[in-house]
């Protein structure tokens, strides 16, 4: 339990409000694609909710780890006024650990929902937004779509790489891993997709360590462009078999990755639970020394 709150409310941090601004912007325009009433501040709000980590959980309609929001908006929907400071108490608190009974009522994986670090605006944002869901939100997932990465840290040559620079590197095929999320939920799998791995890419990015105990201090952060971020330890990746089955991959079925992956994405396919360190939408690399 304690892990799960962790995880899923690491993701909404300064630097990821900071890109809201610009994202949102994209989401306007994406709104007039969206075609719904209202449809502008519905996508904007989307992507707040992608980048808080609710969405890892919880879908417009059709039962996640969480209940579908326009189930908890029909379960308001006579008092609307007063459950807009509920929900929105709910989101940043969580709902404590015995829930609210929509697992009970079949229309929820998980019994409660974490606490989130959002912050009392944004939650307001959020809990009339779910409100007035009435069917499957706007899909967002082309706003958050990479088309290159940066490798940076503690590295001799930094790297900016598009799928093209990563076609250069020993190329791995990866037949199936099934994605399984931190609660133990089915996420189905990645199949069929092309790859290289992120040890071939640190070689090459050469990691500045220089006294005989600098790699053990070593670790390395994955960050994707909605701020969600997984880390690796240096000992994981190049001291460990975990390590082969870290891949930065960019081809699924021979063909680029759509957008529900970005261009370019990363997964740890040895992991256990496969879902929390796959990352989509991967955006940097970030090598980094975190003990003294
Ligand atoms: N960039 C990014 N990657 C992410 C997430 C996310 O919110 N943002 N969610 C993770 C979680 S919790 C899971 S279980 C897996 C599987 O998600 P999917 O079902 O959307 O593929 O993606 C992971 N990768
Ligand atoms: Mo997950």
């Amino acid at each position: 339990m304690k892990t799960l709150r962790t995880t899923l409310s690491l993701s909404f941090t300064a630097a990821a409000a900071a890109t809201l601004v610009l994202l949102g912007g994209n989401a306007v325009a994406a709104g007039h694609h969206a075609a719904t009433a209202g449809g502008d501040e519905a996508a904007a709000t989307a992507v707040l909710a992608q980048k808080s980590g609710c969405l890892a959980c919880h879908r417009g309609a059709g039962k996640g780890n969480g209940p579908a929001y326009q189930d908890v908006a029909a379960k308001y929907a006579g008092n609307k006024a007063d459950a807009e400071a509920l929900l929105a108490k709910h989101i940043i608190e969580g709902t404590g650990p015995d829930g609210l009974g929509w697992m009970q009522a079949g229309k929820a994986s998980l019994p409660f929902m974490p606490a989130n670090h959002v912050s009392p605006a944004d939650a307001r944002k959020l809990a009339r937004w779910v409100l007035n869901t009435t069917g499957e939100i706007p899909d967002i997932s082309r706003l958050f779509v990479t088309e290159q990465i940066t490798v940076t840290g503690v590295v001799k040559n930094p790297l900016t790489l598009d799928p093209d620079a990563l076609r250069r590197f020993p190329p791995q095929q990866v037949g199936e891993v099934p994605l399984v999320c931190q609660s133990g939920a089915d996420r189905g799998k990645l199949e069929n997709f092309k790859g290289v791995r992120l040890i071939d890419i640190l070689n090459k990015a050469e990691i500045v360590a220089p006294g005989h105990n600098d790699v053990k201090k070593l670790a390395i952060v994955a960050t994707a462009s909605d701020g969600y971020k997984a880390v690796f330890s240096w000992n994981e990746i190049f001291n460990s078999p975990l390590g082969e089955g870290v891949m930065v991959f960019f081809e699924k079925n021979g063909k680029p990755l759509g957008d529900t992956d970005g261009r370019i994405a990363m997964v740890s396919s040895k992991d256990t639970r496969t879902g929390p360190r796959h990352v989509k939408w991967l955006q940097n690399i970030e090598v980094k020394k975190i003990a003294d």
